[in-house]
């Protein structure tokens, strides 16, 4: 492929798995280039059969181990299906640590021609931050990659969102964060479809399951929960007739993930997890949910500069210091914003 290759041309060449024009338009979608944009949107069609798994959990639990081990076992067992890694790094955006990290922890799967490995730092990816990873797992999803693995740091609001990508999310947690699961909160647990306690091998490891489990069944209202975090009323789910949205209870699985063996219940985990997505129709739910939230916020990115074209000489600031000093209400704002 060259730069003067037509869209159709680039479109067939992912299609058919040329790596290096894959490797191209990832960093054109990542950079919002309109060259990208036009091949992203050609690649539609081919998309929606990935199983999409979110990693999440506080830095140095054992993510990118855990994701290392479980690509290497499912490379073994179905050798024709290909996987993707994309590590988010929100944390250190300038440096490049974590990505040196990722080579070291992931080493074992360069070299792969049926894996490819993706580090994607935030920096300008501002609110757009789950937007971009969508699109570049939609790539991914196009070019025939069965399993798509994104790794996340930490449990903040951006984790949270990128999360919502995921047909299954697994949240990782370790002993010796402190106290005992400090590092787990309570919004981070509910979006978890398998719970992992890495580094089973060190002690403390067992507490953090017990303490886990008992936080699962104290709160068997979020097993009937939606994914997207939308509580359902424990009572009224159950006296209003209606099936619950989910009746999957999240597992909680100790892990090693130093070790090709210490992980293989956290495969069959996941395989169990996507088989209950399929039969019980949430698997279509979540891909619609998904392109709503997309086509959403696309629309209010395309809204709000294409009013900032149009209103170049209304200044905001203006507005805002007009409203501070009780000159205008926000309605009058408001109707001379939109005039
Ligand atoms: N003892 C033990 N060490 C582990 C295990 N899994 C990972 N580690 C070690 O923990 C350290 C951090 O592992 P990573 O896989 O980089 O953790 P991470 O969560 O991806 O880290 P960040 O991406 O930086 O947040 C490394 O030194 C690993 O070798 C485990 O099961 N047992
Ligand atoms: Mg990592």
């Amino acid at each position: 492929m060259t730069s003067e290759s037509s869209p159709l041309e680039r479109m067939n060449a992912v299609l058919s798995g040329k790596r290096l024009e894959l490797a191209r338009l990832l960093t054109e979608v990542e950079n919002d280039t309109p060259a990208g944009q036009v091949v992203l949107d050609m690649l539609f069609p081919y998309t929606g059969k990935a199983h999409i798994i979110g990693i999440t959990g506080s830095p140095g639990v054992g993510k990118s181990s855990l994701v290392n081990q479980l690509v290497r076992q499912a490379r073994k067992t179905e050798p024709e299906k290909k996987i993707a890694v994309l590590a988010v790094d929100p944390t250190s955006p300038f440096t490049g640590g974590a990505v040196l990290g990722d080579r070291v922890r992931m080493r074992d799967l360069y070299g792969d021609p049926g894996v490819f490995i993706r580090s994607m730092a935030s920096r300008g990816a501002l609110g757009g931050l789950a937007l971009t990873t969508g699109a570049l797992a939609q790539i991914f999803d196009a070019a025939g990659y069965s399993s798509i693995f994104i790794e996340t740091v930490g449990a903040g609001q951006s984790e949270v969102e990128i999360v919502k990508l995921a047909h299954t999310t697994i949240v990782v947690d370790a002993p010796g964060l402190g106290d005992d699961v400090q590092a787990i909160k309570a919004g981070i647990l509910e979006i978890a479809d398998i719970l992992v306690v890495n580094k089973a091998d060190q002690p403390g490891a067992e507490s953090v399951v017990r303490t886990l489990k008992g936080m699962i069944e104290m709160g068997s209202a979020s097993s009937l929960r939606d994914h997207f975090g939308h509580h359902r009323d424990e009572n009224d789910s159950t006296f209003s007739g209606e099936e619950p949205s989910s009746d999957w209870i999240p597992p909680v699985l100790p892990a090693v993930s130093t070790r090709p063996d210490g992980i293989t219940a956290v495969a069959e985990a996941i395989s169990a997890h996507k088989n209950y997505l399929i039969q019980s129709g949430v698997w279509q739910k979540r891909d619609r949910d998904r392109l709503k939230a997309g086509i959403l916020q696309t629309l209010q990115s395309r809204l709000l500069t294409d009013w900032q074209a149009a209103h170049g000489s209304v200044s905001l600031d203006d507005c805002v210091e007009e409203l501070s000093q009780r000159k205008s209400t926000p309605q009058e704002i408001l109707r001379k914003l939109m005039a």
